[in-house]
């Protein structure tokens, strides 16, 4: 059963136009207009379909045919970073819509569903996998208020004017997509993100294990005063304080090797201006690896170099933690049931680690997941110039059916 290609190519060149940054790459951040907008496309195609389409209290959705139990669930996410990319997670969206649209165009029964996990990237609320975190109950109704976006205000309310929370959520009231318990198979089709596909050429990737990650927030606090009239000596500068402190991180990472990577993206000074020297400096550490021992000593390792350098420079030093996933390992039966359909395909593949995390990993300790990807032109991602050759794009698509197909008829 072949899937159609062209339309799938289609839908995501329609979806790439919904952008808050046009021609600045796809910024389609959560619960904002654009958001909106992809899920009013998502809803035209299950209306011409007939498919049920529930958006549940956090903004997750399940999208699913008619006779279909929904216990295979096809997931991936609508929102993206800033000015990123044009296939990050809507390409697992828009191929799981075309895996049971071409079901539909044969009539097939399929027990398929596809899922948009909500706030995948953090890019609002400063937590990757948000909306898989509520479904797997990592994040309960107190989260709802613990999570913020940069200006106070809470997801709770967020939700509330986007009127997903109907009810006042508390405690296991909140109404979920789907129950964890439920899903016989969770399965992610992805771009790599990464180089070793563009460079290996090869066709599928078929993912081992997802990058545990521990995200930091660092605040400087030092004393904010004249740029020209305060002498070098006796400084307490948040700002000089935070330079060192972004070489010393690198070089933790760059020590700890076993694949730990940190990266500090985000930064906010306080107050801004070029003739004031700062009296805070806000940052964000992201630390991965797929080992979460290697992660966590990174973490304290960083921990303790940033309080450090912060008391050799007499300022002030708070950390926070933000968010935390372990290193998953998924199904070695879906692994090898996808390695096996590649060798019967004669489809250059290989089993291959995530440093990017996804949401399907916070279903594998509840049921079979499995994720595949396709290859990044030069391996690069979150930016506008991450792309995919077309051929790739539809191949990974095809084989995403082809894995449903084989594994719907050995049930
Ligand atoms: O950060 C990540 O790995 C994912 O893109 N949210
Ligand atoms: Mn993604
Ligand atoms: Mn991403």
């Amino acid at each position: 059963m072949k899937i159609n290609g062209q339309r799938l190519i289609d839908d995501l060149k329609y979806l790439r136009e919904i952008t808050a940054t046009p021609g600045q790459g796809v910024t389609r951040f959560s619960y904002t207009e654009e958001d909106g907008r992809a899920r009013e496309y998502l809803a035209r195609i299950a209306n011409e379909y007939g498919f049920s389409m529930e958006t549940d209290s956090v903004g997750n959705i399940r999208v699913c045919p008619p006779e279909s139990k929904g216990s295979l669930i096809i997931g991936s996410h609508i929102d993206t970073v800033r000015n990123g990319g044009w296939l990050d997670g809507i390409y697992g969206v828009m191929s799981g819509m075309e895996v049971l649209r071409t079901f539909a165009d044969n009539g097939v029964h399929t027990d398929a569903a596809v899922m948009v996990y909500a706030e995948e990237e953090g890019s609002v609320f400063g937590s990757t996998m948000t909306g898989s975190k509520f479904l797997t109950g990592k994040y309960t109704a107190d989260d709802l208020t613990a999570l913020t976006d940069d200006s106070g205000v809470t997801l709770k309310e967020h939700l509330a004017e986007c009127g997903y929370l109907t009810e006042d959520a508390s405690g296991s009231s909140l109404p979920l997509a789907v129950n964890p318990a439920d899903i016989e198979c969770a399965l992610e089709l992805h771009i790599e993100q990464g180089p070793v596909m563009d460079a290996e050429g090869l066709q599928i990737g078929i993912v081992d294990t997802v990058f545990g990650m521990h995200v930091l927030e660092v605040t400087y606090s030092g004393l904010g005063n004249h740029a020209g009239a305060s002498p070098m000596k006796g400084r307490r500068d948040s700002m000089s304080a935070f330079a060192e402190a972004v070489l010393a991180i690198e070089k933790v990472a760059l020590e700890a090797g076993c694949g730990v990577v940190a990266t500090i993206g985000k930064v906010s000074v306080s107050p801004g201006g070029s003739n004031v020297i700062p009296d805070s400096v806000r940052f964000t550490v992201d630390i991965r690896s797929n080992d979460d021992g290697h992660t966590s000593d990174a973490v304290e390792r960083i921990r303790k170099t940033v309080c450090e350098i912060a008391d050799g420079r007499n300022v002030e030093c708070a950390v926070r933690d933000v968010a935390d996933s372990s290193a998953i390992p998924f199904s070695r039966k879906v692994i090898e049931g996808m390695a096996a359909l590649a060798e019967e395909q004669g489809i250059i593949y290989k089993v291959m680690d995530s440093g990017a995390v996804h949401d399907t990993a916070m279903l594998a300790p509840f049921t079979d997941a499995g994720m595949m990807f396709v290859p990044s032109i030069n391996g690069r991602s979150h930016v506008p110039e991450e792309d995919t050759d077309e051929d790739d794009l539809v191949r990974g698509a095809q084989f995403l059916m082809d894995y449903i197909l084989r594994s719907q008829s050995s049930h």
